[in-house]
Order: C-alpha cells, then structure tokens, then sequence
C-alpha cells in the first residue's frame, strides 16, 4: 500500500471541489438553486437541451420525424448552458427532477406531458408518431433491448472512460484501464451486432441507433475524448461502416447541429424554433451580422 493511497473517511462529507472539469456544477445535493421561468415558443414540442450525445438523440429524433411528414412534431430548441448552472433552475427541475439535459415538454397533450432522460423520450415520440420503432412484436422488442443496452452502457463510456481518461484531474492508471476494457468491449458487442445486421435492431432503422449513434458512432469516430487512437476504434469495421451510413442522413446531419455550442461556428445552430433557422440562424451568419 503506497503512502498516497486515499483511506475513505467514515463518513463522506463535501468539504471541497473535487477537481477535473466539471468540478464546479457537480453537488451532492438534488433540487432547484434558483428561480427561474423556462421560455416558451409556438411549437407542440418544447425541448431545453444541449448538443452533447444525449441531447443530439432527441434532436436527430424530431429531424427524422419531420423530414418523414409528421408536421405535428415540430418543435422549439431552446439552449440549456449546463456549465453555467442552468439545469438548476426551478422551470427546469420542474420538468426534470434529475437535473440534467435533455428535458422535454409535449404542450399537444392537456395538461402537458413532461419527459426526462431521453430513452423516455425517444419511446415516447415513436409511440405518438408511430415511427422508428418496428410493427412486428419479435422486431420491436429487440429496438426497445439496444434502446435499453444504450441507457444502461454510455455511463461507462461517459461517466467512467471519459471521465477518467479526458477530464479528470489527474490521469490514474487504474480507472482508465478498468474503463478502457469496458468500452473495448462494448464496442465490440456493437461491432459483432452490426456484422450481420444492417441497423442496431435489424433491418428496420430505429430510435435504437438515434440513441447509440450520438454516443458510440462519435467514438469510432475519433471525436470523443480524442481517444480514438488509443482504443484502437478502426478496428471495429462494420460500426466503422454503421456510424458512417447513419451520419449520411440528412435529418442526422440537421439534429446534430440543433443546440450545438461547439465545433466550426457552420455546425452550430444554438436555438432552432423554426425549420428555416438551418439556412439562416447557424452561428457563422449569426456572427457575420455583429
Ligand atoms: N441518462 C440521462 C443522462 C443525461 C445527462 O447525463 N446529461 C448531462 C449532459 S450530456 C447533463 O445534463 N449534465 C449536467 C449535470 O450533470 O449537472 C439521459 O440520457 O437523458
């Protein structure tokens, strides 16, 4: 045992940050720290969200709905700054208790319906449409398991490979490797899926690769965590073949962009509240006219 090795107290107790990037929005304590109203628009769908992996599956969900006829799925997209603490507002645990992006309200429904986590909400919407989630029961069933796998694996990708690996404090050997393993693993049970079948649930393109894609299509990617090489992502070569068919989709492409507040100023659109803001409101045209 080495002299550092850290010796848990009795009792835990939050006496100071713990470092690594988001330090400063991380509390041991649920609920609202302030008041304050969520905007609303003209749209049936209000969502208040961010372009990280899981807000990006909600927004590729409505560009997917849309560009299919489903008028009625329109929607504002109002931005959620989650580093400025905005996930804390009284409007917003009001609708998400957890206190996280993306939160959803369906204002078509008296009294409204309310919606967190995203798996939620994906269900939801392909219920309401009747889209992206197979008729036939056997079929159904398996986009609702890859649906479930995702929610169940991405905290280990999210919260424990990209955690340990990008933004903690320090770079500890054996979280990384525990985590590294882990995600190794989970891209390779995605890899052996997709080897004899086209899409996550089989023939049939679903909200169950709207919710791996964000997450595990980024991965093989090389764009999240700049971990690419290190994982070694190009050898899982039918998620290579996967992540690049799903990203070719133009209403994919669209629901990336939504509430994106990083990457090239072309590539972000901050708030979308009308179908005309791809061509008018990204942030290249939005800064060209300051
Ligand atoms: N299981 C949730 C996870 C949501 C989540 O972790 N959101 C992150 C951003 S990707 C967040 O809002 N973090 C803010 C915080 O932890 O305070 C879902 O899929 O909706």
């Amino acid at each position: 045992m080495s002299e550092q090795e850290y010796q848990p107290p009795k009792v835990w107790t939050w006496d100071r940050e713990s470092g690594g990037r988001f330090a400063s929005i991380n509390r041991p304590i649920a609920g609202p720290t302030h008041d304050k109203e969520l905007p609303v628009g003209k749209h049936p769908f209000q969502l208040y969200s961010l372009g990280t992996p899981n807000g990006v599956k909600v927004t590729v969900m409505f560009e997917e709905l849309l560009a299919a006829g489903h008028s009625d799925a329109e929607y504002d997209a109002w931005l959620i700054n989650i580093g400025e603490g905005d996930q804390f507002g009284s409007g917003f645990v009001d609708i998400n208790p957890n206190s996280k992006i993306p939160a959803l309200m369906d204002r078509s429904t008296n009294p409204p319906t309310r919606l967190f986590e995203s798996g939620s909400m994906l269900l939801y919407l392909a219920e309401k449409f009747d889209a992206f989630l197979p008729k036939d029961h056997a079929k159904r069933t398996e986009a609702i398991n890859w649906l479930f796998w995702q929610m169940g694996s991405a905290p280990y990708l999210g919260g424990g490979f990209g955690h340990f690996y990008a933004y903690a404090p320090e770079k500890l050997e054996y979280p990384i490797n525990r985590f590294a393993m882990e995600v190794k693993r989970q891209l390779d049970v995605l890899d052996r899926r997709l080897a004899d079948n086209e899409y996550m649930a089989g023939d049939e393109y679903t909200i169950a690769d709207m919710a791996i894609w964000p997450w595990y299509g980024a991965l093989a990617a090389g764009a999240a965590y700049d971990a690419g090489e290190f994982l070694q992502v190009h050898e899982y070569e039918n998620v290579q073949r996967w992540r690049k068919q799903i990203g070719a989709r133009e209403p994919v492409k669209r629901g990336r962009m939504v509430n994106r507040t990083f990457g090239e100023p072309e590539t972000q659109l901050r708030e979308r509240h009308d179908a005309s803001d791809f061509e008018t409101k990204t942030q290249d045209k939005v800064e060209s006219k300051d």
